[in-house]
């Protein structure tokens, strides 16, 4: 990869001459460029977004240190909503995807000015458009990274149908992931609410009894509730995989995302055993493995020594509960590629939490009780409604917290599916789940299993209205977000 150091001081003097956000005259080289292009998917074609730097490669790859500074202008033809996922540094109002963010006008561009967050981390929009491809990397390679060569793998459910029919088909309606939209009223009663769950202040050690989700027992639980064309990693199916030279004896860190929008994955890294160095960008205990599960919005960083007698070696992305995958392949000079049909021979299993219970953050946070915890019911209604105590998005009731404070925050899950739960503006770290208190992996995004309390905790340090949701694409459309309030 190379890096975009160049672009982002052209971006930084740019900065200068414009104002801030949703301004209409046209920047002169933008940061990046939002629009469409066409992939080639199983021979057929499909129109895309894209978001481009101004070398024309999708994403960013930028330095530790560095600003991301400059505009990025939306070419798309409709009103755009982006999000940095990860970007601790930026500011509430660096931010489109905030209660009130507004949206970046067609033909517009937001000028933004914010120090990277070291690590694996993306852009995307916060919108259905998601499905279709706008989500990119934005990579900013940490200063102790060493020499390594980086290798960059993004992965996306992929559908020739719109969002808009997929959530149709799935019997929801979007009144609720466009924000500013008002959405629907409800007058259904929420049963899964259980009394006395909100703004609790039950201490962490309190978390095991009565998180049995009693009554939930038989439920079924299920994934995959949409029916994807392909899976794609690097934009490409198995078919004709991404094939990256690598060298041979040479030290590989490779740095995947998952940005599909309702497909969780178990990154297999085959025949090289990888060493986990960071999840979500932020740097954990390095832990040794040849499988791990990724859920929507998560990222992981793998360490792998490529063989000294070199080869082609796949690194397959499985859904979870299915045979179904997709990947890249690592390959030496002159290496043989063989063909890798797109099903596995057994079905991944479902994620789990199994990796961040034996995970450890590098640089956990300080030793502190909490001041506030919050306990925050996943439900799931008929109508393919989701709700978080209850309520959907629009009617929901923020979280509040003071700047400084230590917040806990414990997701429990009776649904039959898992939810990847995502706070913007803050990492939070992975502590307790049924298997005890630990200083899990600091995360973004966090599996939570159908049945499976989770929690995590994080100090409030950023003052704005942030979104909490899970990172299920249509479920967050159809209801499952609140809001964090940091005053
Ligand atoms: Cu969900």
């Amino acid at each position: 990869m190379t890096t975009t150091r160049r672009t982002l001081l052209t971006g930084a003097g740019a900065a200068l001459l414009l104002p801030r956000l949703g301004h209409h005259a046209k920047a002169a080289t933008p940061l990046l460029n939002v629009s469409t292009r066409t992939l080639d998917v199983r021979g057929k074609a499909a129109t895309v977004f894209g978001i481009a730097g101004s070398n024309g490669k999708q994403g960013l790859f930028a330095q530790e240190g560095d600003r991301f500074a400059g505009a990025v202008h939306n070419a798309t033809g409709e009103p755009l909503i982006m999000h940095w996922h990860g970007q601790v540094h930026a500011a509430a109002d660096q931010d489109r995807s905030r209660p009130d963010g507004g949206t970046l006008a067609a033909g517009a561009h937001d000028t933004h000015d914010f120090k990277l967050t070291a690590g694996s981390h993306w852009m995307h929009s916060h919108q259905l458009t998601e499905q279709q491809l706008l989500a990119a990397p934005m990579i900013t390679r940490e200063k102790d990274a060493g020499d390594v060569q980086d290798v960059v793998v993004m992965l996306h459910d992929f559908a020739f149908r719109s969002p808009a029919e997929i959530l149709a088909e799935l019997g929801g309606t979007n009144g609720h992931g466009a924000h500013g939209a008002t959405g629907a009223q409800s007058n259904r009663s929420p049963a899964s609410t259980m009394p006395g769950m909100n703004h609790g202040s039950m201490p962490m050690g309190g978390m095991m009894p009565g998180m049995s989700m009693g009554g939930m027992a038989g439920m079924r639980i299920h994934a995959n509730d949409v029916a994807y064309d392909a899976y794609l990693a690097n934009d490409r199916t198995l078919d004709d995989p991404d094939v990256i030279r690598v060298d041979k004896g040479g030290r590989v860190r490779l740095r995947v995302i998952n940005g599909a929008t309702a497909t969780a994955f178990f990154l297999d890294t085959g025949m090289i055993e990888a060493s986990c160095v960071a999840v979500d960008g932020s740097p954990c205990q390095p832990l040794k493995g040849r499988r791990f599960p990724l859920a929507q919005g998560q990222r992981i960083d793998l360490l792998l020594a490529v063989p000294a007698e070199g080869g082609a070696f796949p690194i397959f992305a499985q859904v979870e509960a299915d045979t179904r995958q997709t990947g890249v392949i690592l390959a030496t000079a002159g290496a043989a590629i063989t063909k890798i049909g797109d099903r596995a021979r057994e079905a991944a299993p479902n994620a789990t939490l199994a990796l961040d219970e034996n995970l450890r953050a590098l640089n956990p946070l300080s030793n502190r009780m909490p001041d506030k915890t919050f306990h925050l019911m996943l439900g799931e209604e008929a109508g393919y409604r989701w709700t978080i105590n209850g309520k959907v998005h629009g009617e929901h009731q923020p979280i509040e917290a003071r700047r400084g404070e230590r917040v806990a925050i414990m997701f429990m899950n009776p649904t039959s599916m898992m939810h990847p739960m995502h706070l913007h503006g803050h990492h939070f770290q992975v502590v307790g789940s049924r298997a005890g208190q630990f200083a899990g992996p600091i995360r973004d995004t966090v599996i939570v299993p159908p049945h499976t309390p989770v929690m995590v905790a994080f100090d409030a340090d950023k003052a704005g209205n942030w979104f909490l949701h899970c990172h299920h694409l249509y479920h967050m459309a159809t209801g499952m977000m609140t809001e964090l309030r940091v005053s």
